[in-house]
């Protein structure tokens, strides 16, 4: 058997009717929450959440990504009927203005996602990486993209404390298991994309070690990853600059610079400047080690 060193590790994947590839795309967040941790309430209103994926789109997103529950670390489970309400607003108003970005719903909840899904999201996002095996049978029916990411706990307690004996193990393990779980369930391991969950039940080191295990993560599970790191705390706790959230998006973009070549979608809030970190960052590429 080849050395895992010599084999040859896909860098593109066609899932279901679209591309993903490394160097990694750009997914916009679009949050129409009142508490998300970086952007709470801005994208509640429809027309300003119109207006930013525009925005989005012009500078060159391949993916939207649309939430109406925040899952920063102490947040509580939203009602169904809030949640519902916040993303086919805008969803709604998304399609209607024209913006026809493949769009993913970022949901646990499967009532909430087949209504999206009728409202013309292309994709469901699951940060509990598929726990609710209705969701699952939904994405097995719809033939939807999948996309399955590791967490730890839930939002309320997943950093009180976690610990990991090897977190790129663990993660591994899991995000194995979650993408078996999901075949057995009739969804197309062709249509999982695989997220190793950054700041989700993880202390800095933990981030950290599954950013430099990236390379691994890929070659091992062999399907595209996707990576939110933007403007989440390791960057404070990692650079040593104690910055709010709203300060985050140059170190973010130097982390999506670095990162790009090991993931096929980058979860990002400032998609113009995360635009330009990767151009940067491409046009001075070295060919070798
Ligand atoms: N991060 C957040 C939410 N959803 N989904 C995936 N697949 N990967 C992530 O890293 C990820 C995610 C948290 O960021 P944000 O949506 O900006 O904040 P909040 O959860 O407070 O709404």
């Amino acid at each position: 058997m080849a050395s895992p060193d010599l084999m040859v590790v896909p860098s593109s994947w066609q899932v279901g009717r679209f591309p993903f590839g490394r160097p990694a795309a750009l997914m916009g967040v679009l949050n129409a929450t009142p508490d998300s941790f970086s952007d709470g309430g801005r994208h509640l209103d429809p027309v300003t959440a119109v207006a930013s994926a525009r925005v989005m789109q012009e500078a060159g997103a391949a993916w939207i990504d649309l939430g109406g529950e925040s899952s920063r670390p102490g947040a509580r489970p939203v009602p169904t009927e809030i949640e519902l309400r916040r993303v086919l607003t805008v969803l709604s108003a998304l399609r209607r203005s024209g913006i026809d970005l493949p769009l993913s719903i970022d949901t646990c909840k499967p009532v909430v996602a087949r209504a999206a899904l009728d409202a013309g999201a292309d994709a469901i996002n699951d940060i509990t990486g598929g726990s609710d095996p209705e969701l699952l049978a939904l994405a097995a029916e719809r033939d939807c993209p999948l996309f399955l990411m590791h967490m730890r706990g839930e939002p309320g307690s997943m950093q009180d404390a976690p610990s990991y004996g090897s977190v790129v193990d663990e993660v591994e393990a899991f995000l194995e298991t979650r993408l078996r779980r999901a075949e057995a369930a009739g969804v197309d391991a062709s249509r999982v994309v695989l997220d190793p969950g950054i700041g989700f039940g993880k202390r800095p080191e933990h981030n950290a070690a599954l950013l430099r295990g990236l390379p691994r993560l890929g070659r091992n599970l062999g399907r595209p990853l996707l990576v939110g790191v933007s403007r989440k705390s390791l960057i404070p706790a990692l650079s040593g600059q104690n910055l709010p959230p709203g300060e985050r998006d140059p170190a973010s973009h130097v982390l999506h610079a670095l990162l790009a070549p090991h993931c096929a979608l980058l979860r990002v809030h400032d998609l113009p400047g995360a635009a330009s970190a990767l151009r940067l960052a491409a046009a001075v590429r070295c060919e070798e080690a």
